[in-house]
Parts: C-alpha cells; sequence; structure tokens
C-alpha cells in the first residue's frame, strides 16, 4: 500500500509538518522535494505552488492537500489527476494572521500614519484633520472564513463594514451585498476596500479601472487575496490621478514583484511579499490528519474543493 507523504513545496524544509503529522500518525515516510524517491508509494500530497505536471506523476496518489487556503495554485496548471480529492487547509492561525495585516494597515492608513511620519522628518507638529471612526467605512471583498473574520473584527472596532460575496449571505452586524449589482455598491460605499476572493475564471481582473473608479474619492485599497485580481495599470492610474489615497498590496500578478515595477517605489504603495497570512502547521495541522485518517478509512472528507468553482 503506497503510504509516503510528499511535501511538494520551496518555502520551507517542511520538517515542522514532518513533527506535526508523527505526533498524530506515528513515524510516516516523509518526502520532498528534493528527496521524492518512487513516485508509485507517495498516497498524499501536500502542495503549495507544484511544478505543473507533478502531482499527475504519482500514479497511486489518493489525497492532495493544498497547503494555503486558496488553491489557485493546484487549479491553475490544469494537469491534477482527474477523481483525486482535492482539501484545503482551514487555518485559524492564518486567518488570525490574514485580519491582523488588514487592521494594521487599515489602522495606519485611517489615524494618518504615513503623514505623521513624513511630518516627523521634517520636523513638523502638524496634526492631521481627524476623521471619525463611524465616518470611514470598510468594504471587505469575499466572505469566506478570511472575510467573516475580519469584517467581524472591523465591526468591532467601530467601524461601518461590509462585505461583498457572490452569492447573499447574512452576517450579524455587517451589511452584505452580493452578484454583480452588490459590486458596485459596496465599492461605492467603501472607504477602504480590502480583498481577500479567492482567485477564480469570475475575480480575475475583477479590480480593473471602472471597478476603482466606483469607490468613492480618496478611498484606501489593501490587496491581501491574489495580484490576479487587478489590473495594474488601472490601478495605478487611480492612484496617479488621486482618486485613490493609497494601497498596500501583498499579493501581485508575478510574484516574487519584478524588480521594476512601478509598485516598489510607488510613493502611495506598500508591498510585502505575499506574507499576509502563512500557514502554520501548528494550528493547520490538525484538518490535514483528519483528512488523512478519514481518506485512509473511506470516510467523507471536509474542507473540500470544488474545482469547477475554483475554491
Ligand atoms: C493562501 C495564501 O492561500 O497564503 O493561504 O496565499
Amino acid at each position: 500500500m503506497p503510504d509516503a507523504i510528499a511535501y511538494i513545496s520551496r518555502d520551507t524544509d517542511g520538517q515542522l509538518w514532518k513533527k506535526a503529522l508523527e505526533a498524530a500518525l506515528g513515524p510516516i515516510d516523509f518526502r520532498t522535494l528534493d528527496n521524492l524517491g518512487d513516485k508509485a508509494d507517495i498516497e498524499v500530497a501536500l502542495a503549495w505552488k507544484p511544478p505543473a505536471g507533478l502531482i499527475a506523476s504519482f500514479p497511486n496518489i489518493r489525497l492532495i492537500v493544498s497547503l494555503g487556503m486558496g488553491v489557485d495554485h493546484l487549479l491553475a496548471e490544469d494537469e491534477l489527476p482527474a477523481g483525486v480529492p482535492i482539501v484545503r487547509i482551514m487555518d485559524d492561525g492564518l486567518v488570525g494572521q490574514m485580519s491582523e495585516y488588514a487592521i494594521y494597515w487599515a489602522l495606519r492608513h485611517h489615524r494618518d500614519i504615513d503623514k505623521y511620519a513624513a511630518s516627523q522628518r521634517t520636523k513638523q507638529w502638524k496634526p492631521e484633520e481627524f476623521v471619525d471612526t463611524l465616518h470611514r467605512r470598510v468594504g471587505i471583498l469575499g466572505l469566506g472564513t478570511i472575510g467573516q473574520d475580519t469584517a467581524a473584527k472591523f465591526a468591532a472596532l467601530g467601524f461601518p463594514t461590509a462585505g461583498w460575496s457572490r452569492t447573499q449571505k447574512t452576517l450579524p452586524g455587517i451589511e452584505t451585498f452580493h452578484g454583480p449589482d452588490g459590486f458596485k455598491r459596496l465599492l461605492a460605499r467603501s472607504d477602504i476596500l480590502i480583498d481577500v476572493l479567492p482567485l477564480t475564471r469570475d475575480t480575475r481582473g475583477l479590480l480593473d479601472a471602472a471597478a476603482f473608479a466606483a469607490l468613492p474619492k480618496g478611498a484606501y485599497f489593501i490587496n491581501m487575496a491574489r495580484g490576479g485580481h487587478v489590473v495594474d495599470e488601472a490601478l495605478l492610474a487611480a492612484l496617479d490621478s488621486g482618486h485613490l489615497s493609497g494601497a498596500t498590496l501583498d499579493v501581485f500578478n508575478q510574484e516574487p514583484l519584478p524588480p521594476e515595477h512601478r509598485y516598489w517605489t510607488h510613493p502611495k504603495v506598500h508591498v510585502t511579499p505575499h506574507v499576509a497570512g502563512a500557514t502554520n502547521p501548528r494550528t493547520a495541522s490538525p484538518g490535514v490528519i483528519e483528512n488523512i485518517k478519514r481518506r485512509r478509512t473511506g470516510q467523507t472528507l471536509i474542507h473540500t474543493v470544488d474545482p469547477k468553482s475554483g475554491y
């Protein structure tokens, strides 16, 4: 019986995953990208941005685990073995980091910290005009696990908070919008727009010139989802024209962000290297272990991915 677990990622050496899995499953045959051995032994792939076609070359693979909550990195390559279930990690630690990231950058904008840093550099004592929290409307694109957690935390801080999802959702204390019409309405009322959508056929390029134009003048944009949602020229034009006051970008159409890209040096843009939420084996492994056990005993899997919808 094939029972090896392959860790397919270049982000870390996978040793924390090996430790977490062995604590629950006992000694395992743990393979890494540089040490895959006989591919026929591999039963489970834990994958983050796998090389195209690699997983399809494991003849006995029975379970594919996305090491990211987003699964576009797996589905994009279109060469996964047919009929093999795909599950994602569900990681409270990562969810908490994502909402922390959004709150940090939103508050930094809301409380004019960049302006005060600039004043300090020129030794100016210059109070900025204060905006009441009640008048800073936060809009969240995507109301999955991360969007809901982020929305609840902004609402708890007192920001009027709304969210948009493909299908209708009802959440306590959050104004919700859905569908194409709801998308425009969400944009029109968002002084801070936070993107946590999955990347699918429907969301690629969603944030184009029309979308940025629909935001109120002076809006701030935080992207901690996927760069593929954004038409970069449209975002840069909206920043250059002054329609948007700034942006924090953690994700990009091309990663790593090429050195010549304008985002690196744009005075209104903060760039971080896809770190808003890092998968943490401590918090993500229980769900993965559960799925490995379920697969081995023929039970229904949890956190499954529907390749058709793309999440
Ligand atoms: C994820 C990510 O999908 O970190 O989890 O981008």
